[in-house]
């Protein structure tokens, strides 16, 4: 890696900042390692190739490594490198640094509450559980302990936003007329998002599962969690996806020799994000009862437009490096592609991760479609999809983008970068051949989140052999993948050792075409949240309007067939929605 001598690093400009940012990482590499450490456990049990536990606690196993992967690694990770972007970008502190390691501390403690509530479920002297799964809806129940971590950490991430748009407003204070640097307006255009999104699974925590878990309440309406869940769950998946177009956007192009392509490009991008990632929740749930085949067509066609963003990222990412190849010498049509860093491991990294989500891409497609749907629902299909998604565009992003950080935020250098190089070349082929083996097992309908699928005693024909064939490509992309894990940590852990050093800060040289040629409409934040909050009132307030007038608010739940909107079930939810509201509007007036 090139060091621009003399360029201070940001450990170096901003020790307190930086020392949040290290924390942070290291509550997500933590989570990563032990949510690595069950991966392996699964991965092995459910090809019965090794068993460490009994099948009774795969469950938890399967609780545990997906909480800690998908909401603590990743969160973790995104709270630390906004943190930073958020500095660096406007180049300025906190306004109160105190307040900034409160909300980290908040996020600690929830998190740590929440995996307490489930590695008890391991423990029988323990009389706790939390078997619930990273979907955390009705009917199945955790111990409250769960749900109220989950809501400390909630609160967490909302004091983080709260934290960045101050940050923002004193900038903005002393810079009313120019424009927001490019990676502030990615963190709080996705902030803005994360709002929207968290609301669904706030009012399910707060008002349903926990009083439910703490017996407050009998019963709680399942279909109703599960919609708000996914008025969450699917929003959230692009929660772990910005932070990871944030390195790709700003940090790649200068790893690869080059420049950002286009400035007002990425911020189209990020404004799509949050108008379009909460209207589409619905989804998830093409097989749920209950919900009228309307309301699913309408969450069909909302996601298909968001292949939009993802396209447009594709062609600016790669317009941006194919700039930075031949700036450094790369000629020709693909000639250029030689010309590429690709001994550095955060290149290399970032650039596997990005041609993995373009497969993810593609059969996330196939999810969104509602008939193919019903082929894939609920099979090994399902993680071999988010295994390419953020599974590896953003696990694998974070883990590369890591290698370019850390030295800026420690004043040390990599312990090795040829093993580092290794690392993210075997996560490439380890997951290769896991999400392989998920995804053809998938459509041999083998389900997913079962202990025991063993299928002894069936024949599959396969392509290129049976189940068997699957179950070892599987347990073997699962191993390496832990190796990698391994590889990752330790690398970190020995960098710890190296000598301090000056001179490793980097800077992120200014896109081709810059902000100065977007439409200032762009930065008009509170409109893009005005609309988005529209949009998903559209999407949103008929199906679960709807789902309350069926079956009530604590409900036993919709009935076993499909639901439509009838004059009935209107007339139902003018009563269950309307009148309260009026009645409340009438007390107001
Ligand atoms: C060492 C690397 C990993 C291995 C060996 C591994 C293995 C597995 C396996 C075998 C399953 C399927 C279990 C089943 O349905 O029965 C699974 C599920 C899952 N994995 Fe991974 N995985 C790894 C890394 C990751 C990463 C990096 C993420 C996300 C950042 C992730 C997120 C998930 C999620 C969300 C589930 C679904 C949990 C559920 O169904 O509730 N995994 N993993
Ligand atoms: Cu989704």
């Amino acid at each position: 890696m090139a060091t621009e001598e003399g360029t201070p690093t940001f450990a170096t400009r901003y020790p307190e900042e930086a020392s949040v940012v290290r924390r942070a990482f290291l509550v997500a590499f933590v989570a990563l390692g032990i949510g690595a450490l069950a991966g392996i456990i699964q991965a092995l049990h459910r090809t019965n190739i090794l068993r460490l536990i009994p099948s009774a606690d795969y469950y938890t196993v399967l609780t545990l490594h997906g909480v800690l992967l998908v909401i603590v690694f990743t969160i973790f990770f995104l709270v630390g490198v906004f943190q930073w972007a958020i500095t660096r970008s406007l180049d300025r502190s906190p306004p109160n640094i105190t307040f900034t390691k409160t909300w980290l501390a908040l996020m600690s403690l929830g998190s740590l509450l929440t995996g307490a509530a489930i590695i008890s479920g391991v423990i029988s002297e323990v009389d706790a559980s939390a078997d619930v799964l990273f979907t955390f809806y009705a009917p199945l129940q955790a111990h409250p302990l769960f749900y109220a971590g989950l809501a400390v950490f909630l609160v967490g991430t909302w004091l983080a936003g709260v934290d960045w748009f101050r940050t923002w407003l004193g900038w903005r204070r002393e810079h009313p007329d120019e424009r927001i640097p490019l990676q502030a307006f990615m963190v709080l255009t996705t902030m803005i998002m994360w709002y929207i999104a968290t609301i669904g699974v706030a009012v399910s925590v707060l008002f349903f599962l926990l009083p439910w878990s703490l017996g407050f309440i009998d019963q709680v309406n399942p279909l109703l969690t599960r919609t708000l869940f996914w008025f969450f769950g699917h929003p959230v998946v692009y929660f772990w996806l910005l932070p990871a177009y944030l390195l790709w956007y700003t940090v790649m192009p200068k790893i690869a020799g080059g420049r950002l392509f286009s400035d007002p490009l990425a911020r189209v991008v990020f404004v799509l994000f949050v108008l379009l990632s909460t209207p589409v929740g619905i989804h998830h749930q093409y097989m749920d009862p209950g919900i009228a085949q309307g309301f699913k067509f309408i969450a069909m066609t909302n996601t298909m437009f968001l292949l939009l963003p993802s396209l447009l990222t594709a062609f600016t990412v790669v317009a941006s490096i194919e700039h930075g190849a031949r700036q450094r010498g790369g000629t020709g049509l693909l000639g250029w592609l030689r010309a590429l860093p690709w001994r550095d491991p955060a290149f290399t990294g970032m650039a596997l991760a990005g041609l993995m989500f373009a497969a993810g891409g593609f059969s996330g497609m196939v999810n969104a479609g509602m008939n193919i749907n019903y082929l894939v629902h609920n099979t090994l299909w399902v993680p071999g999809h988010f295994h390419l998604t953020v599974g590896t565009a953003v696990a694998l992003t974070f883990m590369a983008g890591t290698y370019w950080l850390w030295p800026q935020l420690t004043n040390r250098r990599l312990y090795s970068r040829p093993i580092a190089l290794a690392q993210v070349v075997l996560w490439f082929g380890g997951m290769a051949l896991m999400s392989n083996a998920m995804h053809v097992a998938g459509l041999f309908g083998i389900p997913r989140r079962t202990a025991e699928p063993q299928y002894q005693g069936f024949e599959f024909a396969t392509t290129f052999g049976g189940v068997s064939e699957l179950n070892i490509q599987l347990a073997l992309g699962g191993t390496l993948l832990f190796v990698s894990t391994l590889l990752f940590l330790s690398n970190l852990a020995l960098s710890l050792a190296q000598p301090t050093r000056s001179g490793l800060g980097q800077r992120l040289p200014a896109a081709l075409s810059g902000p100065e040629d977007s439409p200032r409409v762009l930065d008009n934040l509170a409109l893009w949240s005005g609309i988005a909050v529209v949009l998903v009132v559209l999407a949103y307030a008929l199906p679960l309007g709807s789902i309350i007038a069926d079956s009530g608010l604590l409900g036993p739940g919709g009935a076993a067939y499909p639901a439509a909107l009838t004059p009935d079930s209107l007339a139902g939810l003018q009563a269950a929605v309307a009148d309260p509201v009026v009645r409340a509007l009438e007390v107001v007036a």
